[in-house]
């Protein structure tokens, strides 16, 4: 009987197993995937005159990928490229040979390319992150009064680092110490009440466990006093927007940081949050944050990134960002995000309050991972998110098919 079935055309690897299905020697399969046209690459942002080369680029001959532009008059610069590997990267070097070159162009081109290409691997605390080989799993430590998923249970510190401890020995790969809640409308915490808070904990975490540690702070003074205590990682709700000298802090004491995207501020976010283009205004907020951090002497290798769920998103945007996080992929760097028992997990499920929401926070780190749009999620419930995360990695990464797909 003859079958027609559809192989998913932008995963290179379901394309190679298609080859090898076929009988076709390995050597050839990389060439071979260069021959088909798996990449659709929406442009935005085009200049006259590049939004021309690429027109009069795909009519002149098909070496170049196909190209239809977007509406002129109501969304001028927009259109979507369409080709196989080979056609962008000579549009690549097309657009750098021309006398008056496109360098922008040709620099967005190539890392849309790059975009299935795991980012390099972080070192921090001494371990080692390879991203692409799984996900990782950041455990949530709140010494607050009023988070909203924990509010309170961990305020004392012997209880926050007992809790840390805990989290370390169920997997956790990285510990997220935090100090001031940043649910709408939390209140305020001074940089000493702040330090008070998580000083303390990240002492009793470092005698205590060898996970390497992260600190949830806006605070240059705040982060200065956790990284002399031992932390390794600055996780900035703000993309490193709230205080001008928390980049330096980061640079100077060899730290990474992750970036955060959000819109407003957590006492405004949820308000009315508003987008023209979501994931487009996400990747210009965080790329802005990179700069910041790279201006400040942060290398680019100790940046992780985040959309920022729940941070002045609506219920539809969250899930929209959630769906199209491997979008995200161009910035090139990892990715990092928090689901766990928010807000939009508990519309989803009839109104669950946060304390039942640890089957649909699962169900969101599962298919998340399943997507490939994280590198490392954010989580109060590590024993749990670890098998969830094993398994959806395991179907990720499932190339063996026995002998319809045999090696
Ligand atoms: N979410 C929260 C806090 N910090 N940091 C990053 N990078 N990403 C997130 O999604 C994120 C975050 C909110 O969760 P939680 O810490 O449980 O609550 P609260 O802020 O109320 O303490």
């Amino acid at each position: 009987m003859i079958r027609a079935r559809p192989i998913a055309a932008d995963r290179p690897e379901d394309l190679m197993l298609a080859f090898r299905r076929m009988g076709l020697p390995a050597a050839a399969h990389e060439e071979l995937l260069a021959k088909l046209p798996h990449l659709q690459l929406l442009l935005t942002g085009l200049t006259e005159d590049a939004a021309r080369f690429l027109q009069s680029r795909s009519e002149a001959t098909t070496n170049y990928p196909a190209w239809i532009p977007g509406d002129p008059k109501a969304r001028p610069g927009t259109g979507l490229l369409s080709g196989r590997r080979e056609q962008v990267e000579r549009l690549v070097a097309a657009a750098r040979a021309r006398a008056a070159a496109l360098p922008e162009l040709a620099s967005a081109l190539e890392r849309a390319l790059a975009a299935d290409r795991a980012p390099a691997a972080l070192e921090l605390g001494g371990r080692t992150f390879a991203w692409g080989s799984r996900t990782y799993v950041m455990g949530v430590v709140n010494v607050t009064p009023d988070s909203f998923s924990d509010g309170g249970r961990f305020f004392d510190a012997e209880a926050a680092i007992a809790h840390g401890v805990a989290l370390a020995e169920a997997g956790a790969d990285l510990l997220d110490v935090g100090g001031e809640s940043t649910r709408p409308g939390a209140q305020a915490v001074g940089v000493e009440e702040e330090v008070a808070r998580v000083l303390p904990v990240i002492q009793g975490l470092r005698a205590r466990t060898s996970v390497p540690l992260s600190v949830d702070t806006t605070k240059a003074a705040v982060a200065r006093e956790a990284l002399k205590a031992g932390a390794h990682l600055i996780n900035d709700i703000t993309g490193f927007r709230s205080d001008p000298d928390l980049p330096r802090v980061v640079a100077e004491a060899g730290a990474a940081c992750c970036l955060m995207h959000i819109q407003g501020t957590p006492a405004t976010m949820q308000q009315a949050p508003r987008y023209d283009d979501l994931v487009e205004e996400v990747a210009a907020f965080l790329e802005d944050a990179v700069a910041r951090a790279v201006a400040a002497g942060v290398p680019r290798g100790r940046i992780l990134l985040d959309p920022g769920i729940g941070f002045g998103k609506t219920f539809d945007h969250n899930l929209f960002l959630l769906r199209r996080l491997g979008e995200l992929r161009v910035l090139g760097l990892p990715l990092l995000v928090g689901t766990s028992r928010k807000g939009f997990l508990g519309k989803l499920t009839g109104g669950k309050p946060a304390s039942e929401r640890l089957a649909a926070t699962l169900g969101s780190v599962a298919t998340v991972a399943t997507l490939g749009g994280a590198d490392v999620v954010r989580v109060h419930d590590v024993t749990e998110a670890r098998d969830a995360l094993t398994v959806a990695d395991a179907i990720r990464q499932g190339l063996e098919g026995g002998l319809l797909y045999s090696r």
